[in-house]
C-alpha cells in the first residue's frame, strides 16, 4: 500500500448484515481512510489559506481511490471553535482524531505569501501515531495549484499523472506514423468524387489535377449562396446530375456568397475512436486567409444516442415532410425512427468532441503556395471515453475564394510504422492543370 495514510477497515455492512440475517453471506465494506484537512494558517490572509484547503481537498478526492476526504462545508462546522496552526501540538490534533472530527488522518499547517511566491507548511497525522512536515513553495504565477500538487503527492506518496500536452511531443517522423487511419487522405482515388469523402458538388467542390500531387480537392466558396444551395438541394433530391454543373458566379454582395454564410464542407468516412488515444492530423493547404480567417481541418467526436428523430434524408427517403411525419400516430413515428437507426445507425449519432487544425499560413505568405499543416490532438490528454467514432471536415469559407487541399491524414501516434506518409509540403503545385484557379 503506497498511501501513507492508514486504512481503517469499516465492519458496518457486516454487522447490518449479520444482525438482519444470520444465514445470509457477509462482507466487509472496503478498507477506507479518511482525511481531514483544517483550513492552513495564514494571519495574513485567511481567505489564501481556506482557499489552499479546498484545492488540496479537492485534489485528495480526486487522486486517492477508497479514500473519503471530508468536504469543506462540514471541516468549516467541525472546526469553527478549533483555531490550528503549524504551531498547534500534534497531541491535540491526535485528540480530535476521534471527536469532534471521527477522521484517521489530519493535515493542517500554515502558509505566507509574498507577492506571487508561497510557502505551505503541512503537517501530516495518522491514527498510528505516524508524523510527517514538509514545505513547499513555488513563486510563478500558478503557485497555488502547484503548492497544492506538491503537497498532495507528499500525502498519497507517489507524483501526479500530467498527461501530456501540446508542446510535450516531438513533431513526428512521418514515417514512423504507419498507414493513416482515413482512407484517401491524398483524394488520388476515384473521379468524379473522391473515395472515401462526400461526393463532390461539381460546383463549389470537385477534384483538380494538380501537377505532382495527383488530383487535389478544391472549394470554391466565392458563389452566390442561394444559388448554390438550390443545386445543392437538387443533388440531395437526385434531380440534379453533379458531372453537369451550372455555371454559379459570385453574388453581388460579398456577404451573401457561400464564403459570407456557412461556408463548405467536405466530411470524410467514420473512423474508429480509441479513446485515451493521441492523434496527429496534416494537410496540406493553399488558399487565401486573413488575420481571423483561414480553411481549417475539422476533426469531430460523436457517441451512439438513443435515435429520437429523423433527419432529412429519411424522411426525404420515406416521401414525408417533418409536418407529415408529425401527423403520424406515435407508435408509427417510434416504428419509422427504430427502423431508420438499424438501417442508418450513423444517422443518429451525436457530436460529443471537436477540435480543428488550422490551416493559417504565416503573415505575408503566397496564397498560391502549398502549405504543410499539422499537430497533435487532443490539446492535452487522451481523446475522451465517450468518443466512440471520428470524423475529418475540410472546412473553408472566409474569404471568398478557391482553397485546395491535398494529403488530409490522421494518424494514431501509438500506431505501429508499415508505410511512409505520401506528398511533401514543398511539392512546387503553383497552378492547376485546369487553368481555372
Ligand atoms: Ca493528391
Amino acid at each position: 500500500m503506497r498511501l501513507r495514510i492508514i486504512l481503517v477497515t469499516v465492519h458496518l455492512a457486516a454487522v447490518l448484515a449479520g444482525g438482519a440475517d444470520t444465514a445470509a453471506p457477509t462482507r466487509a465494506a472496503p478498507p477506507r481512510a479518511i482525511v481531514a484537512v483544517f483550513d492552513f494558517a495564514c494571519p495574513a490572509d485567511g481567505d489564501l489559506g481556506a482557499d489552499l484547503a479546498r484545492r488540496l481537498r479537492r485534489r485528495l478526492t480526486e487522486r486517492a481511490e477508497g479514500t473519503e476526504v471530508i468536504d469543506s462545508l462540514t471541516m468549516q462546522s467541525l472546526t469553527q471553535r478549533l483555531a490550528v496552526t503549524a504551531a498547534t501540538d500534534a497531541d491535540r490534533i491526535r485528540s480530535w482524531l476521534d471527536e469532534p472530527i471521527a477522521a484517521t488522518t489530519a493535515v493542517w499547517g500554515d502558509v505566507a505569501a509574498d507577492g506571487e511566491a508561497i510557502r505551505l507548511e503541512v503537517l501530516v497525522l495518522d491514527a498510528s501515531g505516524a508524523f510527517w512536515r514538509r514545505t513547499f513553495t513555488d513563486s510563478t504565477a500558478r503557485a497555488r495549484p502547484v503548492v497544492v500538487r506538491q503537497a498532495a503527492e507528499a500525502i498519497l506518496d507517489r507524483p501526479a499523472w500530467v498527461p501530456p500536452q501540446v508542446g510535450d511531443e516531438a513533431r513526428p517522423d512521418p514515417r514512423t506514423l504507419g498507414k493513416p487511419l482515413n482512407p484517401n487522405g491524398s483524394f488520388d482515388a476515384g473521379r468524379p468524387h473522391p473515395d472515401g469523402w462526400d461526393p463532390m458538388d461539381g460546383a463549389a467542390t470537385r477534384l483538380i489535377d494538380c501537377d505532382g500531387r495527383g488530383q487535389v480537392l478544391r472549394i470554391n466558396t466565392h458563389l452566390d449562396r442561394d444559388a448554390w444551395r438550390a443545386w445543392r438541394h437538387a443533388l440531395d433530391r437526385g434531380e440534379a446530375d453533379a458531372a453537369d454543373p451550372p455555371a454559379i458566379g459570385p453574388a453581388a454582395s460579398p456577404y451573401r456568397n457561400v464564403a459570407g454564410l456557412e461556408g463548405v464542407h467536405v466530411a470524410g468516412d467514420w473512423i474508429e475512436a480509441r479513446p485515451g488515444s493521441r492523434y496527429w492530423l496534416t494537410a496540406d493547404a493553399q488558399g487565401p486567409a486573413d488575420a481571423g480567417h483561414f480553411p481549417r481541418i475539422f476533426v469531430k467526436g460523436y457517441a451512439d444516442t438513443p435515435a429520437d428523430a429523423l433527419g432529412a434524408a429519411a424522411l426525404h427517403e420515406l416521401g414525408l415532410t417533418a409536418e407529415t411525419f408529425a401527423a403520424l400516430e406515435e407508435p408509427r413515428r417510434r416504428e419509422l425512427i427504430a427502423a431508420d437507426a438499424r438501417l442508418h445507425p450513423e444517422r443518429h449519432r451525436r457530436e460529443v468532441y471537436r477540435w480543428y487544425l488550422a490551416c493559417r499560413p504565416e503573415a505575408g505568405a503566397d496564397p498560391a503556395a502549398w502549405r504543410r499543416h499539422d499537430g497533435p490532438f487532443p490539446p492535452r490528454g487522451g481523446l475522451p471515453a465517450n468518443v466512440r467514432y471520428l470524423r475529418l471536415e475540410v472546412y473553408a469559407s472566409w474569404p471568398p475564394g478557391v482553397y485546395l487541399f491535398d494529403n488530409v491524414h490522421l494518424y494514431r501516434m501509438d500506431s505501429a510504422p508499415t508505410a511512409p506518409a505520401s506528398g511533401t509540403p514543398s511539392s512546387p503545385c503553383p497552378a492547376t492543370t485546369d487553368g481555372r484557379r
